[in-house]
């Protein structure tokens, strides 16, 4: 099931078809590898943001363990961390991405950012349940509204937990999570597309180092996403 899954930027109509039809697709070629240098940046972006995040969680005396939630930062079960970037985009601008092409194909030219930010899971984070990040929007089957890339900014273990998807939920309203479930390898450099209706999760981390997997949320230009950030509480009160 796997190996059907995987596809290049080469063959753009075979990517394509498989985010539509699977919910799912992953770019293990080396044609379509991240420049190691641009990961490096993103992941010393990401610890320096992270830091001042969890400085400024300890000023407000608020505690990493339990569940909270901010424009910023969500933390919805422990040692997980869902963070948002705020800052502007250039170097993360869609432009230069090679999943651009991909996008502008399910999603439309005329779509745009949500916004990107890292998943971390923590040594001790429990799997998630199985979920959507968007659930379906009309009473029709339509096609994808939003799409989400993960690129993993650290090689990820076995046990630090990958992440499981369970194909074509995206369209079945009904899925149930008893069906068989792909955890894709994505080593270093690789990334992944899926639909944003399809069930998910992302499995615990019984490693000894953090798993940070950045991310980039792509949706039709009229999709507003109010579900899985507040928009009206700060960390930052500047
Ligand atoms: O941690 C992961 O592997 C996936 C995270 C995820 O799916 C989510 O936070 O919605």
């Amino acid at each position: 099931m796997l190996a059907d899954l995987t596809a290049s930027t080469h063959d753009a109509d075979h990517a394509a078809h498989l985010l539509r039809h699977a919910g799912l697709v992953v770019f293990d070629k080396q044609d379509d590898a991240l420049d190691r240098d641009l990961l490096c940046t993103w992941l010393a972006d990401f610890r320096k943001y992270f830091a001042l995040i969890q400085h400024e969680l300890g000023c407000q005396g608020i505690e990493a363990q339990k569940p909270f939630m901010f424009n910023e930062v969500c933390s919805r079960l422990s040692e997980r961390y869902d963070v948002r970037f705020v800052q502007g985009k250039g170097q993360y601008s869609l432009e230069t991405m090679p999943w651009k092409q991909l996008i502008y194909d399910v999603l439309g030219v005329s779509s745009k950012e949500l916004w990107h930010g890292v998943v971390l899971s923590r040594p001790g984070a429990p799997a998630q349940s199985w979920h959507r990040d968007s659930g379906h929007l009309f009473d029709q089957m339509l096609p994808a509204h939003a799409v989400t890339i993960f690129v993993p900014l650290v090689e990820i273990t076995p046990q630090m937990g990958r992440t499981s998807f369970i194909p074509q939920t995206h369209l079945d309203k009904q899925a149930s999570d008893k069906k068989p479930h792909v955890t894709p390898a994505i080593p270093l450099g690789s990334w992944l597309a899926f639909d944003s209706r399809i069930v998910h999760r992302g499995e615990a981390n019984f490693g000894k180092e953090d798993r940070p997997l950045l991310y980039f949320v792509y949706s039709k230009e009229w999709f507003r996403d109010v579900n899985n950030f507040p928009s009206d509480k700060p960390l930052f009160r500047t």
